[in-house]
């Protein structure tokens, strides 16, 4: 094993607890001494110990003078926990090998500032790429207050999300569904617009082999549709959250209310996505995964309100002018002024294609 090599141990043991840290970031910490790993960590859960602290409370007595390998910054504020990099310099770790540095503007360099001045030789970048991408949520909504916004859609090859007639289940295999359970669990938020909820009746829970974590269920529903008996209202399995325009019937209203379903109205008749995201980020939701349909996809579009895309794309054909795409709404006019994507990765799930890309 090399410096890259327990690196990559603590990424791959951050990457375990991706859906299960937030709002935190997910960390993970090897500590080296001659050679032998004499601890490791996570950081499990919001509350409680931080990875650096996992893996110096199991190293013991031996974690004097070792080597410490971290996925992030070691923190320097008095948070839920207290700093990292104060327990380290304490332990008397001799080297800290830091992937990358912390964002959140109560740590920022401080951490690293901290321990090279008590004397730690400290070196950050290694690995940082994969680093970057696996707290890529974590980053972006502690610099902005916003959720991180996926937009998921699956279609035919011929960019169809539902039949002429309006049949939409079953575009892709168990394989991609399986995938998109895993993102479920990932993820703070689900979105899905009214009419989804009325044609699909979807229960929008993470229905994985292991069990996972439900996101809260956001229903976009301007004018309150939202049959009282859909399963996103009656099953509980998490919370629902029913995101209105400014007039609707308050009646109507209380009958959510009342058996603890969330009606979060909108200042104007409308609801505009980007006020929507403020809203949400002030509620803690730090990632939000919108599956559709493609009118929501639409107006996400629109306001250019994303920072990933995640296309299933189906081996089948559908056709027909009048089933619905991808992204509905109306759409850009011009060419010139179309949404310019980075590819980012591009996997077969089962017999699937699955395209990640970012906005440039
Ligand atoms: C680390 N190691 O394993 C994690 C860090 O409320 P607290 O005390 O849990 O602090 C949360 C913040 O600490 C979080 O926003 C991020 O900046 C940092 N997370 N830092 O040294 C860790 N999870
Ligand atoms: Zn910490």
């Amino acid at each position: 094993m090399n410096d890259t090599d327990y690196m990559k141990l603590a990424l791959n043991l951050a990457k375990g607890t991706l859906g299960q840290t937030s709002p935190n970031p997910v960390v993970g910490a090897v500590l080296v001494k001659e050679n032998q790993i004499i601890g490791m960590g996570a950081h499990l859960k919001a509350g409680e110990p931080h990875a650096e602290v996992h893996a110096i409370r199991m190293a013991g007595d031996k974690a004097k003078e070792s080597t410490l390998y971290v996925t992030l910054e070691p923190c320097s504020h008095h948070g839920r926990t207290p700093p990292c990099s104060d327990l380290v310099i304490r332990t008397g770790v001799r080297k800290v090998f830091v992937a990358t540095t912390d964002p959140n503007p109560q740590v920022a360099g401080t951490g690293i500032e901290r321990m090279k001045k008590a004397g730690i030789e400290v070196e950050v970048g290694m690995l940082q790429q994969q680093a970057l991408e696996l707290n890529k949520a974590f980053f972006y909504n502690i610099q902005t207050d916003l959720p991180y916004v996926t937009l998921k859609s699956a279609a035919s090859l011929d960019g169809k999300t539902a039949t002429a007639t309006g049949e939409s289940m079953w575009i892709t295999g168990e394989e991609a569904r399986n995938d998109v359970h895993q993102l479920r669990h990932q993820h703070d938020g689900i979105l899905v617009g009214v009419n989804t909820v009325i044609q699909d009746n979807p229960s929008l829970t993470t229905r994985l082999e292991t069990g996972g974590k439900n996101p809260i269920r956001i229903v976009l529903d301007t004018h309150l549709r939202t049959p009282q008996n859909a399963k996103v209202i009656t099953d509980f399995l998490a919370p629902t959250w029913i995101i209105t325009g400014a007039e609707v019937d308050q009646k109507r209203v209380e009958q959510f209310t009342e058996i603890g379903i969330e009606v979060i109205k909108s200042e104007k008749q409308q609801i505009i996505i980007k006020d929507l995201l403020v809203t949400l980020g002030k509620r803690g939701i730090t990632s939000l995964f919108v599956e559709g349909g493609s009118e929501v996809q639409g107006s996400f579009l629109k306001e250019r309100a994303f920072q990933q895309i995640i296309t299933y794309i189906a081996p089948k054909l559908i056709g027909g002018k009048l089933a619905p795409t991808l992204f509905g709404g109306q759409g850009i006019e011009k060419m010139a002024e179309a949404v310019l994507l980075n590819i980012k990765q591009v996997d077969m799930i089962g017999s699937d294609i699955r395209i990640i890309a970012e906005p440039k």
